[in-house]
């Protein structure tokens, strides 16, 4: 009998249930949590609180738009086996090597990602405080913050300094305090941690994705191609993703639309699964920890147990192998912006 998960994407990450682990939910109670059922993803995590902060927000956003549809619909991932990885890395150090046989039992994975409305929708009945509004700054790319809250900005990322740590930024100010998303609730959320994404896929009784799971999903029954869809970035001269147009960070000339993020539901389904910007628009947070040793060995649903991993799934054309080998270390607390 073929194996079900329960498992949807979010603006960077997807989820599953206990109770569909083999029928047996018996190893998901307590402590005892196991690689496979999804249970894992308790770990470390954080615990719903209220502040005043949280109580003001919901009050402004508690009434979401009945325009708004929603966008938890959920896809079934067949089992399938695929070739994770490849023996041409970029960036070997990064664990992309070697190409390994996988196979991935079927599962059921979030059509869209998550919205700021599906996450609205979370917080206002948990009164859930995210870890970037606890420590009350995240990173934003500078482009996009206003020239009065970037006054007082005195630091940046050595290594990428248009990331800029700014107090007030989160999920309901993507762009810094003075920011909202009053008029993005059909956009996905983002700075949000891998503890926030866990605690949103327990309300919803689901779990992160596995990174197996994920690449599964996005290549869909097709091989060596460069896109879910196939080789052509733009077929007909259609956008399928939205991503970083311009040179970056510098110029961004938004050819598919959009500067910053997308609506969940914007651009074609990206592959014969059905699902929406699972490259694209943002990333996405998976259960999987960062690994870098792996072997040839043909594995049946793997999950690593190192650190916390989470794919930049917007990698085009001749680095799109690489994408799907490509990961980045990260700690729980990384917040999540939009693609470039
Ligand atoms: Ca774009
Ligand atoms: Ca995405």
């Amino acid at each position: 009998m073929e194996k079900l998960v329960c498992v949807f994407l979010l603006s960077l990450f997807l989820c599953t249930s206990c109770e569909t682990c083999d029928g047996d939910s018996s190893q998901c109670d307590g402590d005892s949590k196991e690689e496979g059922c999804g249970c894992k993803v308790n770990r470390d995590s954080t615990k719903y609180s209220s502040n005043e902060h949280n109580e003001k927000a919901d009050e402004q956003h508690v009434n979401i738009p009945s325009d708004i549809p929603r966008t938890n619909e959920m896809l079934f991932i067949e089992r399938g086996t695929f070739t994770m990885g490849t023996d041409e890395p970029v960036f070997p150090v990064d664990g992309e090597g070697p190409a390994r046989k996988v196979t991935v039992y079927g599962f059921y994975l979030d059509k869209h990602e998550v919205s700021n409305a599906e996450f609205q929708r979370f917080v206002a009945e948990t009164k859930y405080v995210t870890e970037a509004e606890s420590f009350g700054n995240s990173f934003c790319l500078e482009n996009y913050v206003s020239e009065e809250v970037l006054k007082n900005v005195t630091q940046s990322v050595a290594a990428a300094p248009w990331w800029v740590p700014i107090n007030g930024a989160d999920w309901r100010h993507p762009n810094g305090p003075d920011s909202s998303i009053k008029d993005i609730m059909d956009h996905p959320v983002v700075h949000v941690s891998w503890n926030d994404a866990v605690k949103y896929c327990e309300w919803a009784g689901k779990r992160l994705p596995t990174e197996a799971e994920f690449e599964r999903a996005c290549k869909g029954n097709l091989k060596s191609r460069l896109f879910p869809w196939g080789n052509k970035e733009e077929p007909k001269g259609k956008h399928w993703m939205n991503i970083w147009h311009g040179k970056f960070p510098s110029e961004n000339t938004a050819d598919d639309g959009y500067h910053t993020t997308a609506p969940v539901t914007e651009f074609p389904e990206q592959n014969i699964f059905g699902v929406k910007n699972i490259i694209g628009n943002v990333w996405e947070w998976t259960q999987d920890w960062w690994e870098t040793k792996f072997t040839p060995t043909p594995k049946k649903n793997p999950v690593s147990d190192t650190y916390h991993t989470f794919l930049s799934d917007n990698i085009p054309v001749d680095k799109a192998i690489s994408r799907w080998a490509f990961s980045i270390q990260n700690t729980p607390c990384f917040f999540l912006l939009f693609e470039h």
